[in-house]
Order: structure tokens, then C-alpha cells, then sequence
């Protein structure tokens, strides 16, 4: 495969409604997209970094940055490109996985789409649709929260992520749980506590949630361990597996019994489909996370969570849930459920006409 060009893009979408979480609020989702442009073929890469540093340390402008300067001439110097030659190409670069991943996607879905191959088959999966969850943020009042979720479980989501940090915490909960009843429910603090909260989070544990997500800082997995060894609520690892072999680090100390994988995060498809497979061999369940990804990620994270590891509903919501036009034709939820794109590559392309309106940055590389 012959690169000719990589494009890197700058979108600003606006988001259906505020997003709080334990690290601010989102209102407008500013990202990088990718396109690699090859000799017979273009694909595209939805990098998962945000518009600052507080999710962790990447965030889009960074990516464009290092994009540019590094990423893309590394890769436009690989003799017979291919989307297994990314990575190894880029590992002396620190970090940036987010921005690595979105270069190995966007060279990973020219290829396949040259071929005539979807990522679902590319990746493994054996499932034609999805279990969709939804991951509701934090909110200005108790009955405000009830009416979010009240309306994400009407459009039929199969189970509701609640995000908490100190002071919204066990009383949400208990509202949702006491309202709801039996619905599949779990939290997310994104490293909001700290080892001293353990007798505070174990407040948890009488409303049967699936899994407490992140509770304390990226790098404690010894804290995390510990943690489990206080609270009877499942520990899930997002921010801390950043790759296959922190995956089976956490796993062997303890630290988690459930892991959220997001591409981008561990620096690719390609690493996902690894953390994947250390889990399965672990008994681990994993699901797929989100990073509030326009339609070109989402058809990508659909594939990804159509593997056979992915037991349990994801952060795999609808188009709706996020934007009000899509970079995309929508994802539609049918009973709970988004359908894996079966078309080549990605399955989707970005609407011209809406791709044009939401740029606000566009630079094109020559290789
Ligand atoms: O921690 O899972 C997270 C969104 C942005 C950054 C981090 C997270 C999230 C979400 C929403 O929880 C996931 C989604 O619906 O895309
Ligand atoms: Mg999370």
C-alpha cells in the first residue's frame, strides 16, 4: 500500500446537551479526524482526545500537533505500508495514543476498504448488532438526573452508566435505583477519589451495581487492588489500561475484574483486539467505552464490540444521544441494539456537506 497524503481535519460539533463529568463539562465536542489517502484507496481515523488535557494528558490540538510534526512522516517513511507496520513504526514516540490510534485507523480502513474487507471481520466479530448502554453525566438536581435516565430508558438503552465524584455519589444512586428498580446499572468517577475513600465507596455496595469504573488516579493500580479488597462492587479499569500489557498487569494484581476498552486510549484497533484477548484468556469481561465519537468512530467501536469478550452493553449510544446531524448517516438503536456496519472498511463515510460545515482546521500533508 502506497500512502500519498494524510489529511488532518479539526471538527467542532455541538452536542445535543451539556456533558459533566468529574473533569468538567463538554459542550461542543472539538476533535481530529484523519484521512490517509493511498494510491487506490482513502480511509479514515476518529482520534478520541478531547478539546483539553483533563480526560488525560492528550487533547486534539496536541494531536494535530504531533500528528504533523512526527506521527505522519514516520509512517509515510514504512516501504509496503499496512496497518500492522503503524505502531511499530511509531514506538518511539511517547504517548499520544489517541493520536497514534487515529493514524493506524485511518491507514487500516484505506487498506480494508481497497480489499473489499469490514473492520468486523477484520477484527473478529461474531455478532451482527450490539448492546447499546448509555453513560448519563452528572446534573444540576436529583430529579434532573431521574428525568435523563427516565428518557435514555424509554429509547430502550439496555444499561445506564451513572458518572459520580465526591458529593454525587451514593444519593444518585440510590434515587435511580430506588426509582428504576432492577436495570443494569453502573458508575464511572474518572479518578475522582482517593485511596482514603475506600469506606466511602463501599457506601456502594448495597444497590448491586455492575462495576465501579476508575475510581482512583490512572497510575494507582496498587490502590485499585486494594480498593477491591474493601468494596464489594466490582472495580473496572478505563483510564489506567493503556495497553495489552497493563491489561494483564491489573488483572494479575488485582486490580480490576472488568475492563472498559477504548481504542484510542491503548493506542489503536489493533491493541484493543490484544487487551481483548488477555482478558478473555483471564475470564475478564470486557465492554467497549466511548469518547463521545461522531459516527465514523462509533462504526469502528461497533465492530470492536461485536467480538465474543464483549459481554457486557457498551458506551455504544445512538447518534442522537450525542449530535443532532451526525458526521454520518445516524446510528439508529433498534431495541436496544446498534447493527455492526457490514460495508467495506469503516462501513460509513463522512456526509460531505456536514463534514465541510463542522471543519474549523484542515491541513493536508503531502507523503
Ligand atoms: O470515562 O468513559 C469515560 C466521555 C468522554 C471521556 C471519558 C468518558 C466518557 C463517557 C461517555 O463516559 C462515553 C460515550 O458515550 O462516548
Ligand atoms: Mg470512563
Amino acid at each position: 500500500m502506497k500512502l500519498t497524503g494524510v489529511e488532518i481535519r479539526t471538527i467542532e460539533v455541538p452536542l445535543v446537551a451539556p456533558f459533566r463529568t468529574s473533569f468538567g463539562t463538554e459542550t461542543v465536542r472539538r476533535a481530529v479526524l484523519v484521512r490517509a489517502v493511498t494510491d487506490d484507496s482513502e480511509g479514515w481515523g476518529e482520534c478520541g482526545a478531547g478539546t483539553g488535557p483533563f480526560y488525560s494528558a492528550e487533547y486534539a490540538d496536541a494531536a494535530t500537533d504531533v500528528l504533523e510534526r512526527f506521527l505522519v512522516p514516520m509512517v509515510a517513511a514504512v516501504d509496503d505500508l499496512d496497518a500492522h507496520r503503524v505502531a511499530p513504526a511509531l514506538e518511539s514516540v511517547r504517548g499520544h495514543r489517541m493520536a497514534k490510534a487515529a493514524l493506524e485507523t485511518a491507514v487500516l480502513d484505506a487498506d480494508l476498504r481497497a480489499r473489499g474487507i469490514s473492520f468486523g471481520y477484520a477484527l473478529g466479530a461474531i455478532r451482527d448488532s450490539v448492546a447499546c448502554g448509555v453513560s448519563v453525566g452528572i446534573t444540576a438536581s436529583i430529579p434532573a438526573l431521574l428525568d435523563a435516565v427516565a428518557g435514555y430508558l424509554a429509547d430502550g438503552y439496555l444499561r445506564i452508566k451513572l458518572k459520580i465524584e465526591p458529593g454525587w455519589d451514593v444519593e444518585p444512586v440510590r434515587a435511580v435505583r430506588e426509582r428504576f428498580g432492577d436495570i443494569l446499572l453502573q458508575v464511572d468517577a474518572n479518578t475522582a477519589y482517593r485511596r482514603s475513600d475506600a469506606r466511602h465507596l463501599a457506601q456502594l455496595d448495597p444497590f448491586d451495581l455492575l462495576l465501579l469504573e476508575q475510581p482512583l488516579p490512572e497510575d494507582d493500580l496498587l490502590g485499585h487492588a486494594e480498593l477491591a479488597g474493601v468494596v464489594q462492587t466490582p472495580i473496572c479499569l478505563d483510564e489506567s489500561i493503556v495497553s495489552a500489557a497493563t491489561a494483564a498487569d491489573a488483572i494479575a494484581l488485582g486490580a480490576c475484574s472488568i475492563v472498559n476498552i477504548k481504542p484510542g486510549r491503548v493506542g489503536g484497533y489493533l491493541e484493543a483486539r490484544r487487551i481483548h484477548d488477555v482478558c478473555a484468556a483471564n475470564g475478564i469481561p470486557v465492554w467497549c467505552g466511548g469518547m463521545l465519537e461522531t459516527g465514523l468512530g462509533r462504526a469502528a467501536n461497533l465492530a470492536l464490540a461485536a467480538l465474543p469478550g464483549f459481554t457486557l452493553p457498551g458506551d455504544t449510544s445512538a447518534s442522537e444521544r450525542y449530535y443532532r446531524t451526525d458526521l454520518t448517516e445516524p446510528f439508529v438503536l433498534d431495541a436496544g441494539h446498534l447493527t455492526v456496519p457490514t460495508g467495506p472498511g469503516l462501513g460509513v463515510s463522512p456526509l460531505p456537506d456536514v463534514l465541510d460545515e463542522v471543519t474549523v482546521e484542515r491541513r493536508w500533508l503531502p507523503v
